[in-house]
């Protein structure tokens, strides 16, 4: 299984193509076991349950997804209590993943190109769709549930994992509506007694693009639902919150539904990125009746945030920015990805002037990087640190293998590296109780251990990344490629 390379690179890579495709390999067992391979210690403060969820089948009896981001969901958990960790996982037992498992085979075509057997035919004006529940995992008033951007929610039990069924919300959510997998808590709600509130959004993209926003208190109560219409087709993962505003990037994509509807590819593949359109930045005000304010800019695509915030007549949004959408094309195998053929994510800071309606972008950090974190506690407030995972070469774009720290103040940067064999995956902050410090705390990451075959989970001390890990927790297997998660701490 030689995996080509091109025919001028002359830098060694940090990595082996072959040992980094090995992640997408399925992970179909479900375990549930005290970890006992620890080296280093984990810290007694750290109390709490790291949730993670990603595809956990890359195939169905041997029939291969067409892209990860196709596969089903599977949520782990790793609790750590007096110093002790234990680890348990469970797929999202969906209806999809349950009739798919029962059959043996792919009976749903995927958003992002997975075909029923039987070519075009087979796949004809096959519009049903497979909730997957594979992009996120969040807790919140009183329910563990699992997200993904098309569809509801599903209900998992916070202890055991297991799946309670697909979640409305308390009837917030009506039939046929979705919830983004990236909800954002703002933590301190002027709207809502200083207390937490939960703030998503669901896109439904036509001709125009319909942007539902949802405020939900600690409670689950829906404090507020507004819903708007953008022009043009709309792909957006993600969003980002200040006190006052919602913001979401309008990548320049066009729509053509013709390949998906005659059976030929998915409903992700048929979104094309227009190189010499610009991006639509979507300025909502939370209040109720505030007029939405457009912005435009030559930027790429955007599918991650890491935070905004306001000052003055300013908001600043920090994003994850490619020059790109870049596609599988077909016949291509993901798992044989030419990384240095791909435009790399970085990390731009964009100024909004609500007054001047004028926008500006700064490059922050140009080495390729994705799954921006921060202190929960600084969600749409100014701050100063940043955590993402990040390529190990500064200049190369590369698997993600190393965990970056920004100082947004002083530009200064931290790097934990996992390479050549490790690959990592989204960093988690977790305050340590009765910090000061924006940075005082630890930072949770699973890596992909290659050499063993095996996942990891990593805790570094988020003051200073580059002393080392402070302990590397061996898993008795691996974990395939994930996407988000968040830390509860019980
Ligand atoms: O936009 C329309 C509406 C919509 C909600 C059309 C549509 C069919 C594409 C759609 C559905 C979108 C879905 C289901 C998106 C799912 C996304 C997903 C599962 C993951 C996205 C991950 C993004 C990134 C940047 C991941 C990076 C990962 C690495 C660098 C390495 O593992
Ligand atoms: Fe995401």
């Amino acid at each position: 299984n030689i995996i080509s390379q091109p025919e001028n690179s002359t830098k060694t890579l940090s990595y082996s193509p072959q040992d980094w495709a090995k992640g997408y390999l399925s992970q179909p067992n479900e375990y549930d076991y005290w970890i006992e391979d620890i080296e280093g210690e984990i810290p007694t403060e750290l109390e709490g349950t790291l949730y993670r969820n990603g595809p956990g089948l890359l195939d169905v009896n041997g029939q291969s997804f067409r892209h990860p981001f196709d596969g089903d969901g599977m949520i782990s958990a790793i609790r750590f209590t007096k110093g002790t960790a234990h680890y348990c996982n469970k797929f999202v037992k969906t209806q999809g993943y349950l009739e798919e498992q029962k059959a043996g085979k792919i009976l749903y075509r995927g958003v992002f190109g997975t075909q029923k057997a039987g070519g075009w035919l087979a796949n004809f004006m096959d519009l049903k769709i497979k909730n997957i529940a594979n992009t996120s995992v969040i807790y919140w008033a009183g329910k563990l549930l699992a997200l993904w951007e098309a569809a509801q929610p599903y209900h998992l039990d916070a202890n055991t994992l297991e799946t309670i069924g697909i979640d409305n919300l308390e009837g917030i959510l009506e039939p046929g509506d979705a919830f983004s997998a990236h909800p954002r808590i703002d933590p301190n709600c002027e709207w809502n007694g200083g207390e937490p509130c939960l703030v998503n959004f669901s896109i439904k993209p036509m001709l125009s693009t319909t942007i539902t926003i949802y405020e939900i208190s600690t409670q689950g109560k829906l404090l507020r639902k507004q819903v708007h219409s953008v022009p043009g087709f709309a792909f957006i993962h993600d969003f980002a919150i200040t006190p006052n505003y919602c913001i979401f990037f309008q990548n320049p994509v066009q729509f053509n539904p013709i390949p998906y509807l005659l059976g030929l590819s998915g409903a992700g593949e048929c979104i094309n990125f227009q190189t010499k359109k610009p991006t639509k930045i979507i300025v909502i005000p939370r209040g109720k009746n505030g007029k939405i304010q457009y912005f435009e800019m030559p930027l790429g695509f955007v599918f991650h945030h890491a935070n905004a915030y306001e000052q003055d007549d300013t908001i600043f949004v920090d994003s994850i920015c490619y020059k790109s959408l870049s596609q599988i094309s077909p016949n291509q195998d993901y798992r044989e990805t030419d990384f240095s053929l791909l435009d790399p994510g970085q990390l731009w800071r964009f100024s909004l002037g609500l007054t001047t309606g004028k926008v500006e972008r700064q490059l922050i950090e140009s080495r390729c990087c994705e799954f921006p974190t921060l202190h929960p506690n600084y969600v749409g407030r100014p701050y100063r640190y940043l955590y993402l995972a990040a390529a190990h070469d500064a200049e190369v774009n590369a698997p993600l293998q190393a965990i970056l720290k920004v100082d947004l103040n002083t530009n200064q940067r931290q790097l934990w590296s996992a390479a050549p064999e490790g690959f990592v995956s989204e960093p988690i902050f977790v305050p340590r109780k009765n910090a000061i410090a924006e940075d005082d705390g630890w930072v949770l990451t699973v890596v992909y251990d290659s050499q063993n075959h095996r996942s990891e989970i990593v805790i570094l001390d988020s003051r200073d990344l580059s002393k080392g890990a402070i302990a590397r927790l061996h898993l008795k297997h691996h974990i395939p490629y994930g996407l988000h998660g968040n830390f509860v701490s019980f």
